[in-house]
């Protein structure tokens, strides 16, 4: 995939997270020495940015221990060690991650789920984007159906990228949208095909069953398709996001995450939370409402943005 200038785009997408909690966390230790009350306002802070209970005190308790240990007592050492355990916290169970998985095979099929209005269809325009400017095809698949409006949402994105689209009417069967679209996508050779679902609430029975007769549809299609499942989380919703995830992953194998709406928060520390309660890797993470605010998820990157001053120059 293709993305601009990655660290000023996470940096910008990030920055009321970073104004909330970088600056707080400067804020309160720099220059200045440790002590308990400020390892507690740290913690506080943390549990503020919605990184987890577990993980605050973790983060903390670890500080705490250097602390004791006499291995750190300046307030900006502290900062390092807090971004070094968030980064290694991030880190686990990843493989470092370039967006998502596009097979050698074609077509690569990705497919779109999510509870209502977290942004998948933008999602799915800004993968779209990323793809072509790379140089690949892609096809739209427009299966929600389901919201009146939702068809015509995706056939504009379609139309203002440049890439194709498959589409029934409103109130089709989702499904069948699908298979037409998966049959297209072999027939016209395209690289890509993204999947467009509708928005469903993740303790609505029927239309989870309906997510799921999307994907053996198309699988039967495209055999070993979908090749990536991603699920979009509105990083504004907070610890919902657990829930939401937990359920769609029951349903249909969730493979990655995008977190749409990153710049709209200052708790984009929820992306550790959801991180540490899922073990689900985090591969894309949206930074505005355009085409081109898509950025892959970097661990370091993103701790690095988060804990960026926003008045320095920063270290490319
Ligand atoms: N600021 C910001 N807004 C976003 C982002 N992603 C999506 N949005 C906005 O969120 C709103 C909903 O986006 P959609 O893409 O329509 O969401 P959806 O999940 O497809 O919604 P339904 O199909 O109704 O379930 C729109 O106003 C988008 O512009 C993002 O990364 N940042
Ligand atoms: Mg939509």
């Amino acid at each position: 995939m293709f993305f601009k200038s990655a660290f000023d785009a996470v940096k910008r997408g990030l920055s009321r997270t970073a104004a909330a909690v970088g600056s707080g966390l400067r804020s309160a230790l720099h220059g200045r020495t440790l002590d308990d009350a400020i390892l507690d306002d740290v913690e506080a802070r943390l549990v503020a940015a919605d990184v987890g209970v577990a993980a605050a005190r973790e983060m903390v308790a670890s500080l705490r221990e250097e602390f004791r240990a006499g291995r750190v007592e300046r307030g900006d050492d502290a900062l390092e060690h807090l971004k070094r355990s968030m980064k290694a916290r991030l880190a686990q169970g990843d493989a470092p991650s370039e967006g998502i998985a596009i097979t050698q095979t074609r077509p690569a099929v990705v497919l779109v789920v999510g509870v209502n209005g977290v942004g998948k269809t933008t999602s799915v325009a800004k993968i779209a984007h990323s793809i072509k400017s790379s140089g690949r095809t892609v096809l739209l698949a427009a299966a929600d159906t389901y919201r009146a409006g939702a068809v015509a949402q995706l056939a504009i994105w379609a139309e203002r990228l440049g890439v194709d689209i498959v589409r029934g009417a409103d109130g089709a069967d989702p499904a069948a949208v699908a298979f037409d679209a998966a049959q297209a996508a072999i027939a016209r050779q395209v690289d890509v095909l993204l999947v467009d679902t509708a928005g469903r609430l993740h303790n609505e029975g029927n239309l989870m069953r309906q997510l799921v007769k999307i994907r053996d549809v198309v699988r039967k299609v495209i055999p070993g398709s979908p090749h990536e499942t991603l699920l979009v989380l509105d990083a504004t919703s907070g610890q919902n996001a657990i829930a939401q995830a937990t359920a769609f992953r029951a349903a249909v194998d969730v493979t990655g995450l995008f977190v749409a709406k990153m710049d709209g928060t200052a708790r984009g520390g929820v992306v550790v939370a959801i991180h540490d309660a899922l073990g689900i890797p985090v591969k894309l993470i949206g930074v505005g409402e355009r085409p081109e605010d898509v950025q892959p998820f970097d661990a370091d990157k993103f701790v690095d943005a988060v804990f960026a001053d926003p008045g320095a120059t920063i270290p490319t």
